[in-house]
């Protein structure tokens, strides 16, 4: 099945999104996702003047040959803008393959080891009491595992609290790691008395700290029982996990920040972390993914695939035909998308009781209305910033 046209759809129902549609001379197309928050048209133009012109005419069949003609064949490889064109032509092709086969995706990566996938949500709130409220509402709804961000009085904007973070300029939060490491355990200690125990509970530092820092609230939230902690530390920082790790017993996750499996060899190789984070879209697709779980199994991690709103229900999907496949699965996440995100994609992961399931279709089980899309133009956006309290710059 040769590949035929390579079309790149990007639209905006309620953020942005980058599609990737591969058409072949079967007449059978395939869809994938290649979404970077805040750099979305650049990865447009990647797949559409360099990738798009040198895979026409290629046999779509060969997914791992192609996956490596674009990553070897740039010579300048990695990093988040390829790594992400990559992984919508992976999707792109994984789906195509799937609906050739007239099977599920899952299928062709060795099938189901389990019949659903527990997720788990956000949950935010400018004070605790309105934190403890969304949580309560999410477990009614069935959710047996929540994340919970709060704002930090004092600070302009809270990762995790501000409402639809990409702006036409980048918003400014400002970041003091003081009020953060006191109001957190207060936050955890607050939910544990108000909403019990029976609800597993994650937090997000969004690689904000430093290893004493880190190790200081990791300590002080092991007695809350936390499902995760995630990304403690920069990505640069990997070799203060080690430190961490000595320090404390809290489960640890990691990695959505990473290119390559080779980002993440040292975290997994030497058990720094119990879940690998990486994000499908931005790690070169199904293709790298298989590969990084298989690593992590060798090392006894499990996956917790990042599932954020500004990647599609394309990427979601991926993430879940991956998730049923792998024998370490631990959990995936799973944002809530704008409203109008339906308008323009045709299917996407079901949420019962906690966990999700996936229609049982050919391919990846998803389709774009590309009339729909076009209602829907892109819109410049960036993601935050974050300055410290001398003006100067920190991690978001
Ligand atoms: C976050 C993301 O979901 C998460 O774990 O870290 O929401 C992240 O901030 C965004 O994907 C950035 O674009
Ligand atoms: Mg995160």
């Amino acid at each position: 099945m040769k590949i035929e046209n390579i079309k790149v759809i990007v639209t905006s129902p309620g953020r942005n999104y980058v599609v990737v549609k591969i058409e072949t001379d079967e007449g059978i197309y395939g869809i994938g996702d290649a979404t970077l928050n805040g750099r979305e048209l650049t990865v447009a133009e990647t797949i559409e003047e360099y990738i798009a012109p040198i895979l026409i005419g290629r046999n779509s069949d060969n997914i791992e040959d192609i996956w490596q003609y674009l990553y070897k064949g740039a010579y300048w490889r990695g990093g988040p803008v390829l790594m992400t064109a990559l992984a919508g032509i992976d999707m792109a092709l994984w789906d195509l393959k799937g609906k050739r086969c007239s099977r599920p995706v899952y299928s062709l990566l060795g099938g189901r080891s389990r019949e659903k996938v527990l997720c788990y949500t956000h949950v935010s709130g400018d004070k605790f009491q309105e934190v403890k409220e969304n949580a309560l509402e999410k477990i009614a709804e069935g959710y047996k595992v929540l994340r919970v961000q709060v704002s930090i009085p004092g600070l302009n904007g809270t990762y995790g609290t501000v409402e639809d973070d990409a702006r036409v300029l980048p918003f400014v939060e400002t970041w003091d790691s003081k009020p953060y490491l006191k109001v957190i355990p207060e936050l955890f200690k607050f939910l544990r008395a108000e909403i019990g125990d029976e609800v597993h509970l994650i937090h997000d530092s969004h690689e904000r700290l430093q290893v004493p820092e880190a190790i200081r609230l990791a300590k002080e939230l092991e007695e809350y029982n936390l499902f995760f902690l995630e990304d403690l530390l920069k990505p640069e920082n990997i070799a203060g996990f080690e430190q961490i790790r000595n320090q404390t017993s809290i489960p640890l996750a990691m990695g959505e920040l990473f290119n390559s499996k080779w980002e993440a060899l040292p975290l997994i190789k030497n058990q720094l972390i119990d879940y690998i984070r990486c994000d499908l879209s931005h790690i070169g697709g199904i293709t790298e993914a298989m590969k990084l779980a298989a690593l992590a199994e060798t090392f006894h991690l499990k996956t917790a695939w990042h599932g954020p709103a500004d990647i599609s229900p394309i990427a979601h999907l991926a993430n879940l035909h991956v998730d049923y496949a792998v024998s370490n699965f631990g959990i995936q996440e799973l944002a809530e998308f704008p409203e109008e995100v339906s308008a323009v994609f045709k299917g996407g992961p079901k949420f019962e009781d906690g966990y999700l399931t996936i229609p049982d279709r050919p391919g990846l089980g998803c389709d774009i209305d590309e009339e729909a899309a076009k209602k829907f133009p892109y819109k410049k956006a960036y993601l935050p910033v974050a300055e410290s309290l001398d003006g100067s710059v920190h991690e978001w």
